[in-house]
């Protein structure tokens, strides 16, 4: 075994929004990734479309900086619960993280997500207390409560000696105190370089753990990962080994390694840095990149199972095909198939009935970002309602996902957010009154409960409250939980929506759609009822033509806007026999039983209004 001395392989990890991809900018912004005058927009890593859109980052990144002659290749990742599996899965190419939290949140659930798998891989941590500049910051408190976490989590006396950094990653700052911040981020370069340890190299033969799947136009699919043991060269021959212990032996085309924002091309690469290699056209996360000599498979990824589930299926909508490119039921399973490449905690099952599809994964976000991903690039498809994996118990018992869930509100409003999460059969664990009147809570709820919950929480709240959820464990079943819904309000024929039909049914609920704008199909939902059954309405209605007619305009002025929901929100409205209908242009909520009278034959609770 022998150390390179001249690399660093690091993770940064944190809670959601506690600030990695900034301290990424500062990083590659003083160690001068970026050429004199280029501008670069801020969190420059959340390079995909949803990743600005959103403001969070949903896949891990490569990028490597060079500081006092050594190499620092970062790995920046996701601090959403939902992409948890990332995380896992990146964490095998490094050997040391970085912790990032937030002065005035401290650790919070996914802090303690990410710590546990660091731990659980024996890595060193740097500590850094980051947004110190925040009025409310308290930095000693976010240190201490950290400290716990480790002890809780099991820590070895050697992990729980942590060095701590403070910082403001918005400006490029750090120190070893709070009071005495510098300039610039050297405290924390330095810190990296004394306490992670450089790589250290097998003595065997040739062996890279592929991690992460990148495609280029010109080399095509491109595979990441650590070079454990051995070296590689462009134009060699090597064996990969997937997760059966198949073997297959290509040729590696090109040779990569990672500086500031690109891949830098080499001709040969020695153990113990991150590389990619392209050329093995079916190479998949978690296979071993070998010597065709003596061709030795490393342990494999493991991630954490997939806790909810949606139906995928083909959109076989009456507007179905108007306005994606990619509609069959192939091109749906093609398109599920290539995600499972990289998608390393998604699962996907061929259901019974053709074009139908199980697709699980951590998280109705997890699922929701892929749905938007593929309607982006022109696919239409069809999903039901999101909900928990069950599992059988070692004698026989149903047992089903539990959260841990933290939740802020204020005082005003707690007392409606506990009754909330009692009826989902929400147990609280602890509680704790802040001195501005905030109410800090932690429960332990089946996730069950917790689908769906996000909006009537920020309506319950005002839109003030904060919450977070962690996958804990799965347990004995919970028992019913009362779903009091509303039921939904149902499109009798298919035509353009007529705003005088709608006024005469706006004390009925809320619409979904827009009048002389939207086409509606009959067993489409236009909207939520203000009972709990559903009810089906004749909104293309328009006003004998040979009355008198009023100016169009002035009817739809008089109505209340409609509900437009975002695709998260579409997801959570789904009731039991609904799909959201997915298109490039458009979400539509609709029954999926379309036929009012062989639906009404399946539910006795529908009405038609009179
Ligand atoms: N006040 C203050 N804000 C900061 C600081 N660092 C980051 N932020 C802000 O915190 C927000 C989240 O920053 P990100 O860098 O996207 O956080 P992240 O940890 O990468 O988030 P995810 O990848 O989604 O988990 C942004 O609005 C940043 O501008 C800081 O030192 N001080
Ligand atoms: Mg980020």
């Amino acid at each position: 075994m022998q150390q390179r001395q001249d690399i660093r392989n690091i993770a940064i990890i944190a809670h959601v929004d506690h600030g990695k991809t900034t301290l990424v900018d500062g990083m590659l912004r003083q160690t001068n990734a970026f050429r004199q005058n280029q501008s670069v927009a801020e969190r420059v890593l959340d390079s995909n479309d949803l990743e600005r859109e959103r403001g969070i980052t949903i896949l891990a990144k490569n990028t490597s900086i060079e500081y006092k002659g050594v190499t620092i290749n970062i790995v920046d990742t996701p601090g959403h619960a939902d992409f948890g599996g990332e995380v896992e899965r990146v964490i095998n190419m490094v050997d040391g993280v970085l912790l990032l939290v937030d002065a005035v949140e401290g650790p919070m659930a996914q802090t303690r997500f990410v710590l546990r798998q660091a731990l659980g891989k024996r890595l060193p941590v740097v500590l850094v207390i980051n947004k110190i500049d925040r009025p409310a910051a308290r930095a000693d408190h976010a240190v201490n409560a950290t400290f716990d976490l480790f002890i809780d989590l099991g820590a070895t006396e050697e992990q729980a000696m942590f060095p701590v950094i403070y910082a403001k990653a918005t400006e490029g700052r750090a120190g070893y105190t709070v009071e005495d911040l510098g300039p610039n981020l050297i405290p924390l370069f330095d810190t990296i370089l004394d306490h992670i340890p450089p790589p250290t190299i097998g003595d065997g033969p040739t062996q890279l753990l592929v991690t992460s799947l990148e495609y280029s136009n010109y080399v095509g699919k491109i595979a990441v990962g650590r070079l454990s043991a051995g070296k590689l060269r462009a134009g060699q021959q090597v064996t990969r080994i997937d997760h059966h212990g198949n073997q297959s032996t290509t040729k590696i085309t090109k040779l990569f390694t990672f500086r500031d924002l690109q891949r830098q091309e080499q001709t040969e690469v020695a153990a113990g840095t991150i590389v990619a290699v392209a050329g093995i056209p079916d190479v998949g996360i978690g296979d071993t990149l070998a010597d065709p000599e003596n061709p030795i498979a490393m342990p494999p990824i493991k991630v954490e199972e997939p806790t909810v589930r949606m139906v995928f299926r083909i959109n076989d909508s009456p507007f179905s095909g108007r306005e994606g490119k990619y509609v069959t039921s192939r091109q749906l399973r093609d398109r599920l198939m290539r995600e499972l490449e990289s998608n390393v905690a998604l699962r996907v099952e061929d259901l019974e009935k053709a074009g139908e599809f199980l697709v699980s994964g951590r998280g109705e976000l997890h699922l929701a970002i892929l749905i938007e991903t593929m309607r982006r690039e022109g696919y239409e498809l069809a999903v039901g309602r999101p909900e928990v994996i069950f599992r059988e118990g070692d004698n026989g018992e149903r047992l089903e996902p539990f959260e841990q869930v933290y939740v802020e509100a204020l005082n005003d409003y707690w007392g409606s957010v506990a009754e909330m999460l009692g009826k989902r059969r929400g147990r609280m664990l602890d509680i704790r009154y802040g001195d501005d009147g905030t109410v800090y809570a932690e429960y332990s709820v089946p996730t069950r409960g917790i689908l769906g919950f996000r909006q009537p929480f920020l309506t319950a709240t005002r839109g003030t409250g904060v919450f977070h959820m962690l996958f804990d464990a799965y347990l004995p079943y919970a028992g019913d939980i009362d779903h009091t819904e509303f039921g939904s309000l149902v499109s009798l024929e298919t035509g353009p929506v007529s705003g005088y039909a709608l006024e005469h049914l706006t004390a009925r609920g809320t619409f979904f759609v827009r009048p002389s704008i939207d086409e509606v199909y009959a067993g489409q939902v236009v909207g939520e009822h203000i009972r709990d059954e559903d009810l089906i309405i004749n909104v293309c209605r328009t006003k004998n033509l040979t009355g008198h007619r009023a100016k169009p305009t002035a009817i739809v002025e008089s109505l209340s806007p409609p509900r437009i929901m975002t695709l998260d929100e579409a997801i959570e409205y789904l009731h039991e026999d609904e799909l959201l209908e997915v298109t490039p242009e458009s979400l539509r909520i609709r029954k999926m039983v379309l036929d009012h009278n062989n639906r009404n034959r399946e539910a006795k609770r529908v009405k038609y209004a009179e």
